[in-house]
């Protein structure tokens, strides 16, 4: 019995690790509802990957923005301030793109969602290691 315990706490163990793999942040800008995943958990110096999915107040998915991932760290001893921006593709349901974050630290991100004339932007702040 005791046996039977500890083999299900190792694969819960497992089977949590697998699906908390990526960094994910939710939040709402405007009526949309947005969900960010980075393939680093944390986020790296070099490559990431970066995942956008965006519901409408319908709780459809938005397969018609243009979607921009701003990323920049603000001036720093010897550091002049970063800012960087790279464009999305939409795959599916998610728009992807790619994040080159040049130093470890705290970086700001913005994901600016245009349609129909309107942008809403997602901010949050991920800490690259
Ligand atoms: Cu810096």
């Amino acid at each position: 019995m005791k046996r039977l315990a500890v083999l299900t706490i190792i694969l819960l163990l497992i089977a949590g690790g697998a699906y908390a793999k990526d960094y994910e942040v939710k939040k709402k800008a405007g009526d949309y509802d947005v969900t960010v995943k980075i393939d680093k958990n944390p986020p790296v110096v070099g490559n990431n990957n970066i995942g956008i999915e965006i519901k409408d107040v319908s709780v459809k998915y938005v397969t018609d923005a243009k979607v921009m991932v701003e990323y920049s760290m603000p001036a720093m001893p010897g550091m002049p301030a970063m800012n960087y921006k790279t464009d999305t593709e939409l795959k599916g349901y998610e728009y992807r793109g790619k994040m080159s974050l040049s130093m470890s630290g705290s970086w700001n991100i913005a994901v600016k969602i245009t349609r129909g004339g309107k942008t809403a932007t997602v901010k949050f702040n991920v800490d690259a290691h």
